[in-house]
């Protein structure tokens, strides 16, 4: 019998790699789709001609399916989703809010529309306005996060949803695809395994800082007031962590001071290389030892393994 998200998207695998912003380009999302999967390009906070010509490159490296994650916090949310209807992309993915709006103009333009939710209620919202399948994504995460953890929501939301779900969020390894499956997912997005693909242009300096993370190093920050994100600690997470204190004793605290500290500090990190002053965007199972690989081999060995313990539990309760 087929994967049900492997026949929705004609793909081999039901493997996504995150759309994560300033890191999953063509070159990623590239490797990733031809190989299998389905490989994400993250519109993040780019405007449409980043965005247009990563789509022209990922249709140079693969004629496979591929999604886009368009991130509705954007200032250039309506350009892109102009781009993307206009490319007629195979896919879109949309995360840090409620694409409601939208849902008519992608569907009339015949994409595939799998929006991120992080609670019961939008996820049945979003199959009651023509979602195709949601991600369910915990807080276990990297980047903007929601409130619960993966082991919880994808039970509840496979229980209340008829359309397919993808379980995101603390998932690195054949382990966590194999018991995401026995939650109730019919397929896995992975976001911190995919930094240490061979194709992913993210700084050397990035990579490093996942390799050598523990299972204890990541934070996240505005908490308070603001949106929260899960990242490595360093320095900048520190200066949020004083500043959110400071900004929180005040009679009317201003979640602007934070918000300067936030811009540019993704690419600070992603680009630079700094990964002391830069946002090292990550989720907690960056503690997870991997080695860098091709995405191919990525994909492959994570297939196996789940389909190896899976059939280990099996014969073992
Ligand atoms: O979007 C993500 N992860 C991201 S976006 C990003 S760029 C950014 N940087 C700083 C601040 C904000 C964004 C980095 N990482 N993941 C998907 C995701 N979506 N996580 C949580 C949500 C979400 C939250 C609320 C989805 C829907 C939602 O709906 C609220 C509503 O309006 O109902």
């Amino acid at each position: 019998m087929e994967n049900e998200i492997c026949e929705l998207l004609s793909i081999d695998y039901p493997i996504f790699q995150g759309g994560m912003a300033w890191i999953a380009d063509a070159s990623l999302a590239g490797a990733v789709s031809e190989a299998g999967g389905l490989g994400i390009i993250g519109a993040g906070n780019a405007p449409r001609e980043k965005i247009a010509e990563e789509i022209k490159k990922i249709r140079a490296i693969t004629d496979r399916p591929f999604g886009v994650n368009i991130m509705l916090l954007s200032p250039f949310v309506e350009e892109i989703i102009d781009l993307v209807l206009s490319e007629k992309v195979p896919v879109v993915t949309t995360g840090a809010g409620n694409p409601s709006k939208y849902m008519k103009s992608f569907k009339a333009a015949g994409i595939k529309v799998i929006p991120v939710v992080p609670s019961v209620a939008l996820a049945k919202r979003m199959q009651k306005i023509g979602a195709d399948a949601v991600i369910a994504e915990g807080m276990e995460a990297g980047g903007h996060i929601g409130k619960l953890t993966t082991m919880v929501l994808v039970p509840q939301i496979a229980d209340a949803v008829q359309i397919p779900v993808i379980a995101a969020g603390g998932i690195g390894d054949g382990r966590g695809m194999a018991a995401s499956f026995l939650l109730g997912a019919q397929g896995v997005q992975m976001g911190t395994r995919f930094l240490l693909a061979e194709e992913c242009t993210v700084h050397p300096a990035y990579k490093e800082k996942i390799k050598n993370a523990r299972d204890i190093d990541t934070t996240i920050t505005s908490q308070h007031f603001g949106h929260p994100v899960r990242g490595l600690k360093n320095q900048l997470t520190q200066s949020y962590d004083r500043l959110e204190r400071e900004e929180l004793q005040k009679a009317a605290p201003d979640p602007s001071v934070l918000e300067n500290l936030g811009i540019g500090a993704l690419r600070r990190a992603v680009v630079d290389g700094d990964v002391v002053n830069g946002a090292v965007m990550a989720g907690q199972i960056a503690g997870l030892v991997a080695e860098e690989a091709p995405a191919r081999a990525i994909i492959q060995e994570i297939m196996e393994e789940s389909r190896t313990v899976f059939a280990k539990g099996a014969s073992e309760w």
